[in-house]
C-alpha cells in the first residue's frame, strides 16, 4: 500500500486522537456531512453513551500505540543482523502474570460503566407517560395509552414531495411522534410482523421491536430542544423496504403537547375496535 493510500486513514487516526468530534458541527438529531464521531447526545441516556464511547475510543486508541510501539521494537531490536544468538528463554513468571492481570484490569475499567450504562438505559421508575411502538412492514404505528389512547401510523413521505418541500429525504414521515421536553417518556415496543428495530443515534436508542414480545426503555428530552425534530431509522433488517421507515420525533414543550394531544385525539380517533386491528394494511 502506497503512503498516498494511507493518508486518509491517517488522518483520520489524528481526528480520534485530537478528539476532532463532528457532532459538535452537526444539527441536532440527524447526521452530518463528513460526521466523523456519534450524533451530538440529546438525552440523560446519551450524554452517558456518549462519554462511554469516547473512553473506549481513548482506551482502543492507547493499547494499539503501545502493540505497534512494541512491534517496532521488537522488529528492530531482535532482528537477525542485531541478534544473531536468539534467546532460549521460555517462561518469565512476573511477565504471565503481568500480560494475564493486565487485561484483566482493562476488562474491569471497560465494564463497570458499561454496566451501570446498561442498568441506566434499561428503564425508568417514575415515567411520566408511555408511548408505545409498533413495529410493521414497512412504518411505525404509535400510541399514547396515557392520552386518551389514540393510535397513528408513521410512514416516510415521498423522497421528491421531501425534496420539493425542503424536508429531509428518507428521513421524514408524514405523523412524527411528538413527545414533550423535560419529561421521563416510558418506550415500549414490540411489532406485528418481523422484528424491527427502533434506533434513535441521538437518543442512545437502539431497541429491537419483537413480535409477541415487548421490550422497555426510556428517555428523557430536556427542554433547550424544544421544538427540535429528531431522526433514526429501522435498524434490523426486516423486509423489502427496510430502508424506508424511517423514525421522526418532535420535541415540544408541555403546552405545545396538550394542544397536539386534543387534535390528534380527534385526528386519529379509531373506531371502538382495538387498536391493534385499526390498522390494516401499508399503503
Ligand atoms: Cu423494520
Amino acid at each position: 500500500m502506497s503512503i498516498k493510500k494511507l493518508f486518509p486513514i491517517f488522518l483520520l487516526g489524528l481526528a480520534v486522537i485530537v478528539g476532532f468530534d463532528a457532532s459538535a458541527l452537526a444539527a441536532v438529531g440527524q447526521p452530518a456531512p463528513w460526521q466523523l464521531g456519534l450524533q451530538k447526545p440529546v438525552s440523560p441516556v446519551a450524554v452517558e453513551g456518549h462519554d462511554f464511547f469516547i473512553l473506549l475510543t481513548w482506551l482502543m486508541t492507547i493499547i494499539t500505540v503501545i502493540v505497534l510501539l512494541l512491534l517496532l521494537y521488537v522488529l528492530f531490536r531482535f532482528s537477525a543482523k542485531r541478534n544473531p544468538v536468539p534467546s532460549k528463554t521460555t517462561h518469565h513468571t512476573l511477565l504471565e502474570v503481568v500480560w494475564t492481570v493486565v487485561p484483566v484490569l482493562i476488562l474491569l475499567v471497560i465494564a463497570i460503566p458499561s454496566f451501570r450504562l446498561l442498568y441506566f438505559a434499561d428503564r425508568v421508575e417514575d415515567a411520566d407517560l408511555t408511548l408505545k411502538i409498533i413495529g410493521k412492514q414497512w412504518y411505525w404505528t404509535y400510541e399514547y395509552p396515557d392520552n386518551g389512547n389514540f393510535t397513528f401510523d408513521s410512514l416516510m413521505i415521498d423522497e421528491d414531495t421531501a425534496v420539493a418541500e425542503g424536508k429531509n429525504r428518507l428521513l421524514d414521515v408524514d405523523n412524527p411522534v411528538v413527545l414533550p421536553v423535560d419529561q421521563n417518556i416510558r418506550l415500549i415496543m414490540t411489532s406485528d410482523d418481523v422484528i424491527h428495530n427502533w434506533a434513535m443515534p441521538s437518543l442512545f436508542i437502539k431497541l429491537d421491536a419483537v413480535p409477541g414480545r415487548l421490550n422497555e426503555t426510556w428517555t428523557r428530552i430536556p427542554g433547550e430542544y424544544a421544538g427540535t425534530t429528531l431522526y433514526g431509522q429501522c435498524s434490523e433488517l426486516c423486509g423489502v423496504n427496510h430502508a424506508y421507515m424511517p423514525i421522526a420525533v418532535k420535541a415540544v414543550t408541555m403546552e405545545e403537547y396538550k394542544a397536539w394531544v386534543a387534535k390528534a385525539q380527534e385526528q386519529f380517533a379509531s373506531a371502538d375496535l382495538p387498536s391493534s386491528v385499526s390498522v390494516a394494511s401499508a399503503e
